[in-house]
């Protein structure tokens, strides 16, 4: 299936500063050397790199009032956001190469921010093993990047829920959760309270990957704009052991697939988020290389003979 895309920036964020271990600042270096660039060309998508943006180095200490580095990931995720925004307001697709996903939060409330002023409705589609909706009260790690989905939809400290100076930046409806297996106890009262839709693995197993997209697409029309935001370690660790927190259970290569296919065939993906990369815990970039495998299904690579 041949479609029409806007071209393409892919922006290098590398920093792990919201991560438990160091290494995914490699991340974007990594999906480079997978051929991340040059898998989108051979597509006909027109893709222009960025090279990585600078930001504050990881200074790498203990978490303070229930944080770890929140000065940093502030800092890290207003250059994102502004980066990702003005990627959208000159029509073109950005691709955020993570960096740890503390940087989900700048580049949605980017998309949000944009969706607003275009008038357009978005949903976020969030690939993960985790929800990422803990709070300073509930994480058991500090680690700001168990937090970016709690801080969109409001909750959390003022300067991340703040960015863009409209808070919630996105609303809880709005949000999708696919392959999630791992998830706190207090972040699970809050999933709850705030109404986020999960597809966890369980519901997976049970109704199957297909009826899964399915239902998480549903209701996406002509005037939605589709946010993907990839945690590479919502992959079974057995086909992507490279991320830093991995969890069994995830899903398999041809379930990742389909998902991929799945949102492709929306026709409605305006921006996306490859995070959570860690080079350093991979094996000879095999899953550096899967990702740039699935993201060519995400841009219409697919084994479908029949109409
Ligand atoms: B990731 C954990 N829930 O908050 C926490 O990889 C893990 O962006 C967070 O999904 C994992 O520390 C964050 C235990
Ligand atoms: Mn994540
Ligand atoms: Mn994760
Ligand atoms: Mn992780």
């Amino acid at each position: 299936m041949s479609r029409h895309y806007s071209p393409v920036t892919l922006i290098g964020a590398p920093t792990d500063v919201g991560a438990g271990h160091r290494g995914a600042r490699l991340g974007p270096e990594a999906l480079r050397i997978a051929g991340l660039g040059e898998a989108l060309m051979a597509r006909g998508l027109q893709v222009l790199d960025r090279g990585n943006l600078e930001g504050p180095r990881n200074p790498w200490l203990d978490a303070v009032d229930g944080y770890r580095h929140i000065t940093e990931v502030t800092e890290w995720n207003r250059l994102v956001m502004e980066a990702v925004y003005g990627e959208l307001r000159d029509g073109r697709m950005p691709i955020l190469l993570g960096g740890d996903h503390c940087l989900g939060l700048g580049s949605i409330t980017g998309v949000a921010r944009w969706c607003r002023e275009a008038g357009k409705k978005l949903r976020v589609v969030w690939l993960d093993a985790h929800a990422d909706f803990n709070t300073s009260e509930v994480t058991p790690s500090g680690n700001i990047h168990g937090m970016p989905v709690a801080c969109l939809c409001g909750l959390g400290p003022e300067p991340l829920t703040h960015l863009s100076g409209v808070s919630p930046a996105v609303r809880p409806e709005d949000i999708r959760q696919i392959g999630i297996r791992s998830v706190d106890e207090g972040e699970r009262r809050l999933l709850k309270q705030y109404g986020i839709d999960v597809y966890d693995m369980r519901y997976i197993d049970e109704v199957g990957m297909r009826a899964a997209v399915e239902e998480a697409l549903d209701g996406l029309d002509e005037d939605t704009h589709l946010h993907v935001s990839f945690d590479v370690d919502f992959l079974d660790p057995s086909i992507a052991p490279g991320v830093g927190t991995t969890v069994l259970g995830g899903p398999t290569y041809r379930e990742a697939s389909l998902v991929m296919e799945m949102l492709c065939d929306t026709g409605r993906l305006g921006s996306l988020d490859i995070m959570e990369l860690n080079p350093l815990i991979d094996d000879h970039n095999r899953t550096a290389i899967l990702a740039v495998d699935l993201v060519e299904s995400l841009f219409g690579k697919s084994t479908l003979l029949r109409d």
